[in-house]
This record gives structure tokens, C-alpha cells and sequence, in this order.
């Protein structure tokens, strides 16, 4: 892979027929020709964008490993020239409307996350789709997100009678959920849907379910909070000015918010080319972050343009001023490793949140449920002195599982839920049945009734053991135990 040619722009559009088909998918120049007869979704897709960049329509659809798997790597022509000006008619210009002018497909008919997916990637405006769905370069840590997931088999009990399921719990002591997962915090819902994160808010309230809201929300928070009685957390990004942190800290006092979820792995927003692509209309803004966004020689980045304002000389001192500043509990958000794991139990926060921000930041970050492992692995001490949250990945109630089986307290999930804003409240609510349903299947089909009862046992890590980092000692001597107890 390292050794492929270069390929100019201009070779890539000599390939532009069905005859010689040549299309660029992540800077990699893919020879399609005698594949696209036999596409599963037909031909013409893959001529639409042949001579082309087809990278925002391809990554809406498949995984990032798909195209290496179906095809030899003979194929793989090379890789697109770097430093080029990619010409004008490759970027997607409009940033106000749908790519398509179809009506949506009715709302029950989307059965699953993945569904909700498909519908933004026609429904949504090519810059709210390249945005959302971006990840970092290569997208190797958004693929492990999921097929890390995909490599836990359940160790499912039977005979246990599991009529009555009950997906209540506690956190942080006094906080009660409904559902073990909460809507993961996400920039500028508005450009999904015009009520944006007050729909989200609308709809977690009906249902109880909790929702962490982003400091680059497109709302201020006592607007998203405003007539809800769901549980609001808060994500917080430092700012270079902590007085602008503090006013945000009070508001969050004011309107009863339940925890700060401080992120602490974002000194600067990671590079997402799809987002890069697409040009964006500058007067997108968040008002309490207060940062607009705009196109410049690099390309038009949302996150990259709007987030200098965060402090990137953040540091573990800092964490002193946090607690001088509110008395909510704070959870570390975006902890990728046991090392800084255990550094958290020397502070003052009562959790962490394991995240690769949606593999949005550090491509071949590892992924989360792998971190979750890790901590099992090489400090188990950590489940009973913090609370654990996970996200990045989580698109089934299997996956909901498996992270509590594996010790996290909740779960957030992120784009789905920015996805199911295609529908706008009604959206949001269907998206939260579906994945509590799915998750209450998975829970009799694995023979629990409540969450008090998931272990590690549970689950079947081998397949994934062996990536963890620095194993000392037997891998689940606590678990162990538990386990035997239960039995
Ligand atoms: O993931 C993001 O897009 C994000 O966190 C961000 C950071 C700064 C500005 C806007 C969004």
C-alpha cells in the first residue's frame, strides 16, 4: 500500500466511461471497470462518479474496508496526488438543500440506526451529510469502531424466565435514567433540522431519556432546556477565555443540568477530509461557543474553522480550576487508554467517558470497546471508584449490551441520533424505541432482566483479547469471581 503511484487529477478523469472506469474513494484511485457490471446496487451509481470523487456517497453507504475486501488489490490504481488543487466541479457546492428531491421514506419504515443512516445520506443537505458523517482521514477507527463490536460474541444463559425486563438505572448517586443510554453530545443539530437539539430535547423528555449537550450546540442551552424534564447533561469544551467557560458553567447551574462531561480529547479538531470537500455556508454559527464557520485555502472544515477557541494547553492542573468552578460531577470525556484511566481516579471527577469522538480526531485511535477491555485488563479498580461511559460506535441494542456487560454505566450515541433528526422529534422518538427494543430483545435472548445482572462472563472477548495493550496478570480475576458468585 505504501508504494502506490501517484495519480494525477487529470489521469483520474481520462477514466471517466463505463468502458474504463476509474473513481477515487479516500484519496485512493480504484479501477471499477469490470466490477461495476456487477455492483449490487446497479452500474449507474458507480458511472455517476466515475472520472470522480466519489468519496461522501461511498462512505454514506459502506464501511471503509468493503471496497479492499471485494476487490483484489489489483485494482487499487494508486493514490491521488497530494497537494493538488482538486478541481472546482469535485467539491459539492450547495450547502442549503437536499441532494434529492424524493420525499422521504415514511418514517415506519425505518426499522434500524443504519436505516435512519441511509435516509439522511439522501435527505440531508450535502454539507450537513459530509459534516456529520466525516470522520478522521482514513477512517480506519470509524471502521474498528463497529467491527471491534462485531468480534464480542454474547455467552447467552437460558431458562431463566425473562418476562418482565427492566432497563432502569442510577448514576452519579441520584441520577435516574429510564434507558442505560443518553444522546452523545454533537455540534450544530441545526443544519439536520430547524429545531435542532430542541427537538432531540422535546423528544428525550417524552421518553425520559437523557441527552448531553454540546457547547457547539446550534441553541443556548437554556433554550434547548427550556419546558423539558429529562436529564441534561452538559459537554463542555475549555475555552481559551475561562470566563466564557464559567458563564457557561452558571447557566448550566441555572437550568439543573446533571453532569459536565468535559472533553478532554479535542486540542483541535482532527482532519476530516468529506467535511474538507464541501464548502459551507459562512454564516453557520453556534452562539455559545460563538464561532462561525468558513471556507478557506484547506477547504471548508466545520470543525477545523469553528474550534479554535478551545484551549488546547488544556492540562490534569486544569481539572482544579473545574471543580473550583462547579460543584456537578465531571466526567473526563474521551479516555483512550488505562494509563490515563487510572491518572483519573488521582482527581477529582467522578467518571470518564471512553470515546475516540467518533472517530472523528486521531484516525487509528483505538477503539473504544477495546479501551473498555483494556481497563478490565490492566486496572479493574477503576469500576468501582468511577463511573465508565462509552461512546463511538454504538449503532444496536447488542452493542448496548456489550459495553455494560463489559462495566460501562451508560452508553451515549451520537449520530444516529443526529441522523434520526431527518425526522425531526417524531424521528428522535422512533430512534430511541428502536434501540430500546432491540436492546430488551437482546437482554432475554441473553438471559437478563436487569442491568444489575450483566457481567463480563457475559461476553466472549477472545476474538479481541490479544489487541490489548500491556496485559498483566489474569485478564478478568474480578470478573472471575462475580461471576462465580452469581452462578
Ligand atoms: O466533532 C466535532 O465536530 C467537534 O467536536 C467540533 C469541535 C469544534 C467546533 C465544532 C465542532
Amino acid at each position: 500500500m505504501a508504494d502506490l503511484p501517484s495519480i494525477s487529477v487529470e489521469d483520474v478523469e481520462r477514466h471517466s466511461k463505463p468502458e474504463s472506469c476509474w473513481l477515487v474513494v479516500n484519496t485512493q484511485v480504484w479501477d471499477l471497470t469490470e466490477f461495476a457490471p456487477n455492483h449490487p446496487g446497479g452500474p449507474e451509481v458507480i458511472y455517476r462518479y466515475a472520472g470522480h470523487d466519489a468519496t461522501t456517497e461511498y462512505t454514506a453507504i459502506h464501511v471503509p474496508s468493503l471496497l479492499l475486501d471485494t476487490l483484489t488489490s489489483t485494482k487499487l490504481v494508486g493514490k491521488l496526488e497530494t497537494g493538488i488543487d482538486i478541481p472546482e466541479q469535485w467539491y459539492i457546492t450547495s450547502t442549503n438543500n437536499s441532494k434529492d428531491s424524493r420525499p422521504k421514506p415514511p418514517l415506519e419504515t425505518l426499522i434500524n440506526s443504519h436505516d435512519f443512516e441511509r435516509a439522511a445520506s439522501r435527505d440531508f443537505s450535502p454539507k450537513a451529510w459530509a459534516y456529520y458523517s466525516s470522520a478522521a482521514t482514513d477512517l480506519i477507527t470509524l471502521d474498528a469502531n463497529k467491527s471491534f463490536l462485531d468480534r464480542i460474541w454474547f455467552r447467552p444463559r437460558v431458562l431463566r424466565n425473562v418476562r418482565n425486563v427492566d432497563l432502569r438505572t442510577r448514576i452519579l448517586g441520584s441520577t435516574d435514567l429510564v434507558l442505560p443510554f443518553f444522546v452523545s453530545p454533537a455540534a450544530m443539530a441545526r443544519l439536520a433540522h430547524p429545531e435542532g437539539e430542541r427537538a432531540i430535547a422535546a423528544a428525550c423528555s417524552t421518553k425520559s431519556v437523557a441527552q448531553c449537550v454540546s457547547t457547539n450546540a446550534s441553541f443556548p442551552l437554556k433554550e434547548i432546556a427550556k419546558d423539558t424534564k429529562h436529564p441534561i447533561f452538559f459537554q463542555l469544551y475549555v475555552d481559551n477565555s475561562r470566563d466564557k467557560s464559567e458563564a457557561l458553567l452558571r447557566a448550566c447551574h441555572e437550568v439543573g443540568v446533571k453532569a459536565i462531561f468535559v472533553t478532554v480529547d479535542t486540542p483541535m479538531a482532527g482532519k476530516r477530509e468529506a467535511d474538507e470537500r464541501v464548502r459551507t455556508n459562512q454564516s453557520i454559527s453556534t452562539p455559545m461557543s460563538g464561532v462561525t464557520a468558513k471556507n478557506d485555502g484547506k477547504g471548508g472544515g466545520l470543525a477545523r474553522t469553528m474550534g479554535n477557541f478551545i484551549d488546547m494547553s488544556l492540562n490534569w492542573d486544569d481539572l482544579k480550576w473545574l471543580r473550583s468552578v462547579t460543584h456537578l460531577p465531571i466526567i473526563l470525556k474521551g479516555i483512550q487508554s488505562a494509563a490515563d484511566a487510572q491518572r483519573a481516579m488521582q482527581h477529582d471527577v467522578q467518571g470518564i467517558m471512553i470515546s475516540n469522538h467518533g472517530a472523528r480526531n486521531l484516525d487509528t485511535s483505538p477503539p473504544s470497546i477495546l479501551v473498555l477491555l483494556e481497563l478490565h485488563k490492566c486496572c479493574p479498580k477503576i469500576f468501582d471508584t468511577l463511573e465508565v461511559y462509552l461512546d463511538s460506535g454504538i449503532r444496536r441494542g447488542t452493542d448496548i449490551l456489550k459495553a455494560l456487560c463489559l462495566g460501562a454505566t451508560a452508553v451515549g450515541i451520537g449520530r444516529p441520533f443526529l441522523y434520526s433528526l431527518n425526522y425531526g422529534r417524531e424521528g428522535v422518538e422512533h430512534l430511541i424505541e428502536i434501540l430500546s427494543d432491540e436492546l430488551v430483545t437482546a437482554m432475554r435472548m441473553l438471559g437478563v432482566t436487569e442491568l444489575s445482572q450483566l457481567h463480563p462472563g457475559l461476553v466472549n472477548t477472545l476474538e479481541i483479547d490479544d489487541a490489548v495493550p500491556g496485559t498483566v496478570g489474569h485478564p478478568y480475576a474480578k470478573w472471575r469471581r462475580v461471576l462465580q458468585a452469581k452462578v
